[in-house]
């Protein structure tokens, strides 16, 4: 009997892990037969943009975090996949801050090149994981939308790929309840033009509260104002953003900061982060860890510690994201193929956690982490047969990325960086990102 591997979502980490398996085939490798279930009815991930927000047709959550008119927050140089590059992809090399439908294209044109599609049972949502002790087998049940039915099967593998980027970790303040304005978490925004001439209220100082916020600058809202609990993210910001303390409470539609001062709006936008919940998983097999780059209870950062033949890709907090999934799917791969070993002593495996953990804490500079993630990938990809490339040069772009930003916060992603993986440098882009209110690939490929 063939051995079965299942894999749960088919969003870039998932589609990372086609593309491993399949590569290996094409080499001559006799490799098992793989299922990828994917709730939505189409791959991609939070690629896949809808404009649904709440529950979807079916009654599930809708997956979606991004938002229309999202460009990538990072240069494309760092993230570029060392077996397909932008350029075979478009025909040319293109400008290093794609927007949404740009990367949605990249990412499906290496899966449709490797004809993985038809290992995808898409409208499939996974229910329920159980392990067998004595049989050593996962039995997975799962949910076909279409035609409403549930069914299980079994497998020698389950390979968790399913994000945590969306379950939105949503807190509550005085006085929400009673604000006369629309409340909603980053996770269901998607269109900056409903905040046009309207003063908005960020919370938080992360990525989403950056992006979100000089979206609704973007588009045109008459101010932003955002608020951090720790540290002030401390850009530059254009003369109607201003940057408060911790929100205390909200009084009818006027916000109170922790340093007395007071700001009316007409909107909250909370972009204060995601949950990892993996609510089809039971105690034994479910992931509990706090978005960091060494995430809990993964020896190397993929396998289960508690159960080494259930395995997490993605689960970090992301510098690096593509080619970081695609080091962890070939590394996964590996074990699976027999090519690599896992450690039979527990102890060992949980003391590679303890490690990853003690020199993550042992700084909390930027630059430190964006080398330890990239010291990550490089362990992984110098294990397997995954194409190395420049992972240096790649931290050297987000290195200029971060300096870019410091200089201007509304001007960084007017910059281009060098592919790592061809070497030819990216074309500026035609128009600056703050004049450029048409997100379509049609628009952006004019280059
Ligand atoms: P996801 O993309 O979340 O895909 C998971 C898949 O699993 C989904 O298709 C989902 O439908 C499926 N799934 C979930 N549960 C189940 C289930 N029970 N059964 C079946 N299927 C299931 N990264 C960058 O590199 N650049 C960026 O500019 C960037 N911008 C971002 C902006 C936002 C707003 C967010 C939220 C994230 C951004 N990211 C960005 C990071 C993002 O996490 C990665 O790019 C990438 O999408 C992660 O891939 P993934 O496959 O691990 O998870
Ligand atoms: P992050 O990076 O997890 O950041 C969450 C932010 O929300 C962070 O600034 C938190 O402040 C803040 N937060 C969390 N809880 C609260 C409460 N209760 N009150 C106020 N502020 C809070 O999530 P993002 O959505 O920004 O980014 C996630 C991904 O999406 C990322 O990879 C991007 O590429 C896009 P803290 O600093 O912890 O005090």
């Amino acid at each position: 009997m063939k051995k079965r591997v299942a894999i749960i979502g088919a969003g870039p980490s998932g589609l990372a892990q086609l593309r491993a398996f399949q590569s290996a085939a094409q080499k001559g490798a006799d490799i098992p037969e793989i299922v990828c279930f994917e709730k939505q009815s189409n791959w991609g991930g939070l690629w896949n943009y809808t404009w649904r927000t709440g529950l979807d047709e079916y009654g599930e959550p809708v997956h979606c975090s991004m938002y229309r008119y999202l460009w990538t927050n990072g240069p494309k140089e760092g993230l570029e996949f060392a077996d397909y590059s932008f350029e075979e992809h478009f025909g040319k090399q293109i400008a290093s801050y794609p927007p949404r439908a740009v990367m949605f294209d990249y990412i499906e044109g290496r899966v449709v090149k490797a004809g993985v599609r038809d290992w995808i049972r898409f409208s499939t949502v996974v229910r329920h994981v159980e392990y067998d002790e004595d049989r050593e087998i996962f039995t997975v049940t799962v949910h076909d939308l279409v035609k409403d039915h549930m069914y299980a099967e079994e497998f020698d593998h389950v390979i968790v790929a399913s994000g945590h980027f969306s379950t939105p970790n949503v807190p509550e303040y005085e006085g929400f309840s009673t604000f006369n304005g629309r409340i909603v978490h980053a996770h269901d925004f998607r269109d900056a033009r409903e905040f046009a001439g309207k003063d908005v209220l960020i919370m938080g100082s992360s990525y989403s509260a950056e992006d979100i916020g000089s979206q609704c600058w973007k588009y045109g809202a008459k101010s932003v104002t955002s608020c951090y609990r720790s540290a002030p993210m401390g850009f530059k910001w254009p003369d109607n953003w201003q940057e408060k303390p911790a929100l205390v409470r909200v009084e009818g539609k006027e916000a109170v900061f922790k340093d007395g001062s007071r700001k009316e709006v007409d909107a909250i936008i909370l972009c204060t982060g995601y949950k990892h919940y993996f609510p089809f998983l039971p105690d034994d097999l479910r992931l509990k860890t706090a978005n960091r780059l060494a995430a809990a209870d993964l020896y190397k950062g993929v396998v289960w510690v508690h159960n080494p033949r259930l395995f997490y890709l993605g689960m970090q907090d992301q510098w690096f994201t593509f080619n970081m999934f695609d080091a962890q799917a070939w590394y996964v791969r590996d074990i699976v193929l027999g090519r690599l070993e896992v450690p039979q002593d527990k102890q060992v495996l949980m003391a590679d956690v303890r490690e990853r953990e003690e020199r993550e804490e042992a700084s909390d500079d930027v630059k430190y982490a964006i080398r330890y993630q990239a010291d990550y990938v490089q362990e992984l990809i110098a294990e397997t047969d995954y194409p190395s490339f420049d992972v240096d040069g790649a931290c050297a772009a987000f290195y200029e990325w971060k300096r870019h930003k410091a200089e201007d916060i509304m001007a960084f992603r007017n910059h281009s960086y060098r592919s790592v993986i061809t070497g030819t440098m990216a074309p500026k882009h035609h128009t600056p990102w703050k004049d450029a209110l048409d997100d379509s690939m049609e628009a952006y490929l004019m280059n």
